[in-house]
């Protein structure tokens, strides 16, 4: 198997990846059959994201039963067939670890439910009375993040939905459990693993009302995070695996050490900061343009600070808890190929490990969904209510929504231009975008100018050329906010890569690519030179070696 740093992960959000028995739901059966896509792509790894037991209430984020398949994914032996014919293939899985929490359909919380104290010591259940939430915290999906139990006269508190209880990973017999899921997946074949939201699993000892937040700063990066990730690591032995932690609301400081080698954690993170460029007062639910200038200073800081450290990262714009990047950072409608090409070679060309999130490689847009019934997503559901409660008009909410749901990245893949884009033969779980007419595998794969063949391209890239997948990198003309520039260097060897993040024209001085220089790839035709300046097209980008 590869390495991380030579490698290209791409991610599947099984529900809406491929239907295979016309239920409109996505299955393992499907994703087997769209293997050979996903070889010609040239990924080396599949973070598949969680297909265990589970009610569903978040898609599987909330799951009842770590060693089994929810039947509306598949079968046990369709997981094994799975992990057999992505290795024939040279592609490794990941798994997807959802350990801050369980459903509340888990064995262990309904027989914490029946009182039973050894269980019961699995969560964080605290006494109180059915008035008064123990502490002021916030639900990330809304609302209080505690749910009152009667028959018990006790609390337990839920960072997610109430249906997701948060996991006391203080006591030790939890933590053993926990290894022992992971043992059993290392066992089956896996490759790698991503632990969602792994940063909160450290709870603090006393929980105290947060006077200026939600509540958050108690428990992200939390005292004992460290120290338990590093024991989970070990002790199941899958230190020299592929392994990706997603950090909420983290810090640098943390992210250094969570991916540090010495540190025997993980091999990188996912962080968030550069998706909030567009919160307004960093809140998710009020709209503003992309700030381009705090995104730049974003990558900056924290792939420098990262590659002085020894730390890795993974780089990406898109998953299943984001809008698409093409609609959201681009200009899907005049510039949709240009842009979403570019995007592409921003990312992947850092120093770090590229994420593609599946259906990205074909410039998926938005939803653009008209109705709030076609919405699936429960944060998106519960937010609706919020917004409106806070006086919001329903026009107001849907187009908060139209932005920034979750959902935008959920809806199926597009395969084809027949009535459900490929992905089933029924009318599938959450609507299509109308566009897939054009936006999809199969005009895509017959035109050699495509975002789907472009991407195959940034992949061979970096297979070829060292300097990007393991070369250091200097970031160049940090003052233009237009353009976002950077070298890559390994071995006497030069890349410079520039992105034009904007509409309009522009130049930089030629000499930045030397005086003669072979371009790689690039989102038009050839270079165009005037005098001493190269000009810059909207949304140029370009990948150059200089000679
Ligand atoms: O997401 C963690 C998380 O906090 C965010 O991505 C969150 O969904 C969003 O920012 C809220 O505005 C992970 C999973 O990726 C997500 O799908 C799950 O819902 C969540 O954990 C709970 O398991």
């Amino acid at each position: 198997m590869n390495d991380f740093k030579n490698s290209v992960i791409y991610q599947i959000y099984t529900k809406s990846f491929q239907d295979s028995n016309g239920d409109g739901f996505g299955d393992i059966k499907g994703t087997i059959q769209r293997l050979d896509y996903l070889k010609d792509l040239g990924v080396d790894y599949i973070w598949m994201t969680p297909f265990f037991v589970s009610p569903l209430n978040d898609n599987g984020y909330d799951i009842a039963d770590y060693k089994d398949i929810d039947p509306v994914f598949g079968t046990m032996s369709e997981v094994e067939l799975l992990i057999e014919e992505a290795d024939k293939r040279g592609i490794g899985l990941m798994f997807d670890m959802v350990f801050n929490h369980t459903s509340t359909s888990h064995e262990w919380f309904q027989r914490a439910l029946n009182g039973e104290q050894k269980y019961m010591d699995y969560y964080l259940f605290k006494d109180g009375n059915p008035d008064q939430p123990p502490t002021n915290w916030q639900s990330k999906f809304g609302g209080s993040a505690w749910e009152y139990v009667p028959k018990l006269g006790k609390w337990y508190l839920h960072l997610f939905d109430k249906t997701q209880a948060d996991l006391n990973w203080d006591n030790k017999e939890v933590r053993e459990e926990l290894k022992n899921v992971i043992r059993f997946w290392k066992k089956k074949g896996v490759k790698g693993f991503r632990f969602d939201v792994v940063n909160l699993i450290s709870k603090p000892e006393v929980f105290e009302d947060d006077e200026i937040g939600d509540g958050r700063r108690y428990y992200t990066d939390g005292p004992h995070v460290h120290e338990y990730l590093h024991e989970l690591v070990t002790d199941t032995g899958i230190e020299d695996m592929v392994t990706v932690g997603e950090m909420s609301s983290t810090s640098l400081e943390n992210c250094i050490r969570y991916s540090n080698p010495n540190e025997k954690e993980l091999s990188m993170v996912f962080h968030f900061h550069h998706l909030k460029v567009d919160y307004k007062n960093g809140n998710k639910w009020e709209i503003q343009k992309p700030d381009y200038r705090q995104l730049k200073t974003l990558f900056t800081d924290w792939q420098l600070e990262l590659q002085k450290n020894g730390s890795w990262e993974a780089t990406f714009w898109c998953n299943h808890d984001q809008p698409r990047a093409v609609s959201r950072f681009g200009d899907d409608k005049k510039y949709w190929k240009e842009s979403a090409k570019m995007l592409a070679t921003c990312t992947h060309m850092l120093r770090g490990t590229p994420y593609i999130y599946q259906g990205e490689e074909l410039g998926m847009t938005n939803a653009y969904y008209q109705r709030l019934e076609q919405y699936r997503d429960v944060e998106s559901l519960n937010y609706y209510e919020i917004m409106r409660k806070n006086g919001k008009t329903d026009a107001e909410a849907m187009q908060i929504l139209g932005e920034r749901s979750r959902d935008n990245g959920r809806t199926p893949m597009q395969w084809d231009d027949t009535t459900y884009a490929g992905f089933s033969n029924t009318k599938p779980w959450i609507s299509i975008p109308d566009n897939y007419t054009y936006i999809n595998v199969k005009t895509e794969n017959s035109d050699s100018d495509s975002i789907l063949n472009y991407y195959k391209k940034l992949i061979q890239i970096r297979k070829k050329e060292r300097a990007i997948s393991e070369g250091n990198i200097t970031f160049l003309f940090h003052e233009r906010e237009d353009l976002f520039l950077y070298k890559r260097e390994f071995d006497g060897e030069t890349i410079i890569v520039i992105n034009h993040l904007r509409d309009g024209e522009t130049n930089i001085d030629a000499s930045i690519v030397g005086n003669n220089c072979q371009r790689l790839l690039g989102n038009y035709e050839d270079i165009i030179y005037n005098k001493k300046q190269i000009i810059l097209r909207p949304y140029e980008s370009m990948i150059c070696k200089v000679l």
